[in-house]
């Protein structure tokens, strides 16, 4: 069966290398997500308004969005309710990937303990101190900078693992430890403090069920707290994964498709834990694995990554970065591909089909995470060192069957510097956020914005992702961010120290006077934490709350239920987050005007939806202008 060709790839990605793929795909006969997309056209109206619901089983319902046919759904839900359902299901939805994420590094951390403990061998250590020291004294453990840390860990673990398991109204420690003042006491006015991070998922799909919550202000309030369990759920994820295996410093790589080699082994991982793709990383950096790989004839091993398990070695190790989020198949098409090893989220079925084209294994991993058509090595945290061995013998024994005549790799990738943890920033700066604060006070620094979130082939991709990031740096803005906007910003080279030549002159002399790049890659999208630390940092730094700062966030091309989440707690958190794609919830104004105006009477920022980039940077820019004023800071 042929593939329908995409008219103009230019008009579905700013990406030559993937505008190059796609007919690379089309010749080869083999669909991708563009392809698909295309297909699902015209998308259902109802559900893109947020009026389809599908909660119980006398649905599917839907909603007149004219009003001549139903206004309600058969059990009596009316627009408002239903929108703010859909919206409460996405935000509990991306808690509980995040939730569960933190939770096997959590489990993994446990067992490092427990086994150092006990003087037996473990594949995971703790291997950052200084974090490790630096969690305890947040969670307020004392002695944390004398007692051993084989002690200190045992109580973090302890302190983490009530955060799961609380049954009581108290907030969770991580959340004591990590917020400030000014915000805990919003949360509190509000009856939002996180409780659990199990138990806010658990309430948010209990009241979303058919007969329970029918008021879209009390389900839209649950959403803010389940949106802060999962940010500091998120929070937990990365504080541990530093210390299990190094907080980020900077480090130079690659990013897109050409980072694949003609002539090593190649493994993608894929995914978001680095629980695995860091095993895979020491095993395939090896003496041994390397002899295993030359017996094969090839040259060695090169692993590079996708999506957010990319960012965490990338950000560790400088394991270059293949691609984000629409590249998973394009990666596959090269047929370069001998391994892609995926652990979970954003990790697309249709691989499944793709691999089967060439002589690529797709490799499943984690036990709540299977593709029919891959096969599955499984994950345990006790035998990691195995699992990632059989996962690179695999692969390597994979390359004699490689179809040179098949081979296509784009000879397209950027150089960048990633490795951007508030640490990393702190250490750049001399040792504190002091020269950070001044430049923003001065106006060498206008503002900051954190670009954020996932591809959706609904809009060209990487293009807001880019367009927003230029006009920003180009306005004196220093850009951060995380996930699949980071691999945006460094295939487009916005990651280099050449980039600074593309900020304004007052940016451009504080990135020269630090030799940093306009954009900062703080990692993969549980590292959204990161910035929330640095802006709390900031925000205490300079005596007013984080809503003052003249600070934005932005998901130009969102696309899962984790970005619903990650935005909603950056605006819980008094931040405004612009959105590129619109979100499936005009069909109710109601929840529309919440969530782009009310709310901010409430915390203190707001959602903004545009979708042209450079409109945004407009409304952004403005917004960074009016704080600065009102913060009495110079132009
Ligand atoms: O967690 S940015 S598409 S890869 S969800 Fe997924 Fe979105 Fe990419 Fe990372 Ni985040």
């Amino acid at each position: 069966m042929g593939v329908t060709p995409i008219r103009k790839p230019e008009e579905k990605t700013v990406d030559k290398a993937a505008q190059i793929m796609i007919r690379r795909a089309e010749e080869l006969g083999i669909e991708t997500v563009y392809h698909r997309y295309e297909k699902q056209q015209p998308q259902c109206g109802f559900g893109s308004l947020g009026l389809c619901c599908w909660f119980c089983m006398m649905g599917p319902c839907r909603i007149d969005p004219y009003g001549v046919g139903p206004s309600r759904g058969i059990c009596g839900a009316d627009a408002n309710t239903m929108v703010a359902r859909r919206v409460l299901f996405h935000i509990a939805n991306g808690e509980a990937a995040h939730g569960e994420h933190a939770f096997h590094v959590l489990e993994t951390f446990k067992g490092a303990v427990e086994h150092s403990l006990e003087g037996r061998p473990y594949p995971y250590r703790i291997a950052d101190e200084r974090k490790l020291r630096s969690i305890a004294k947040r969670l307020g453990i004392p002695d944390a900078e004398t007692r051993s840390v084989l002690d200190l860990a045992v109580e973090v673990v302890k302190k983490i693992e009530e955060d799961f398991t609380r049954t009581t109204e108290e907030p969770l420690n991580v959340f004591r430890a990590y917020s400030i003042e000014s915000r805990r006491r919003i949360f509190e006015r509000l009856g939002i403090v996180p409780r659990s991070i199990w138990r806010e998922a658990f309430e948010a799909l209990h009241r979303i069920h058919v007969g329970v919550d029918a008021d879209y202000r009390s389900l839209l309030a649950h959403g803010l707290r389940t949106a802060l369990a999962d940010c500091y759920a998120m929070l937990t994820a990365t504080e541990l994964q530093d210390a299990m295996f190094g907080t980020p410093r900077p480090v130079e790589s690659y990013a897109n498709l050409g980072v694949l080699k003609h002539d090593e082994v190649n493994i993608v991982v894929h995914g978001h834990n680095p629980l695995l793709s860091t095993k895979v990383v020491e095993v395939a950096r090896s003496e041994d694995a390397l002899k295993l790989a030359k017996d094969v004839g090839a040259k060695g091993i090169n692993v590079c990554g996708i999506c957010c398990t990319a960012n965490e070695v990338l950000m560790r190790l400088g394991i270059p970065s293949a691609g984000n989020l629409l590249h998973q198949e394009l990666a596959l098409a090269t047929g370069a591909v001998e391994a892609m090893v995926a652990d979970y989220q954003c990790v697309m079925p249709a691989l499944a089909d793709v691999a089967r084209c060439f002589h690529t294994k797709l490799v499943t991993t984690m036990p709540i995470a299977r593709i029919p058509g891959a096969i599955h090595i499984e994950w345990k945290a006790g035998r990691a060192d195995e699992v990632a061995w059989e996962i690179v013998r695999t692969a390597v024994e994979n390359f004699p069957r490689r179809a040179r005549e098949r081979v296509f790799i784009p000879d397209i990738k950027s150089k960048l510097i990633a490795g951007f943890s508030v640490e990393a920033i702190v250490e750049a700066l001399g040792g504190s956020l002091a020269p950070l604060i001044e430049a923003i006070k001065r106006g060498d620094i206008r503002g900051i914005v954190g670009i954020v979130g996932c591809n959706n082939p609904k809009v060209p991709q990487d293009r807001g992702h880019v367009e927003l990031a230029k006009e920003l740096i180009a306005n004196d803005v220093l850009v951060v961010g995380t996930g699949c906007w980071a691999i945006a910003a460094a295939k487009a080279g916005l990651m280099s120290l050449e980039a600074q030549a593309l900020a304004g002159g007052r940016l451009r002399k504080v990135l020269e006077a630090l030799k940093i790049p306009p954009c900062l890659h703080m990692g993969s999208c549980v590292d959204n934490s990161r910035i929330l630390v640095a802006l709390n940092a900031v925000a205490e730094a300079l005596g007013v709350d984080i809503s003052d700062l003249p600070v934005f966030g932005s998901a130009p091309e969102a696309m899962s239920s984790k970005a619903v989440s990650i935005g909603t707690w950056f605006v819980t958190q008094g931040v405004n987050v612009h959105l590129g794609v619109i979100p499936p919830v005009l069909g109710s104004e109601l929840v529309t005007k919440l969530l782009t105006e009310d709310v901010e009477k409430l915390v203190g920022a707001r959602f903004v939806v545009e979708p042209d980039p450079k409109k945004a940077a407009e409304i952004m820019l403005d917004h960074i202008d009016r704080k600065r004023r009102a913060l009495g800071l110079p132009a």
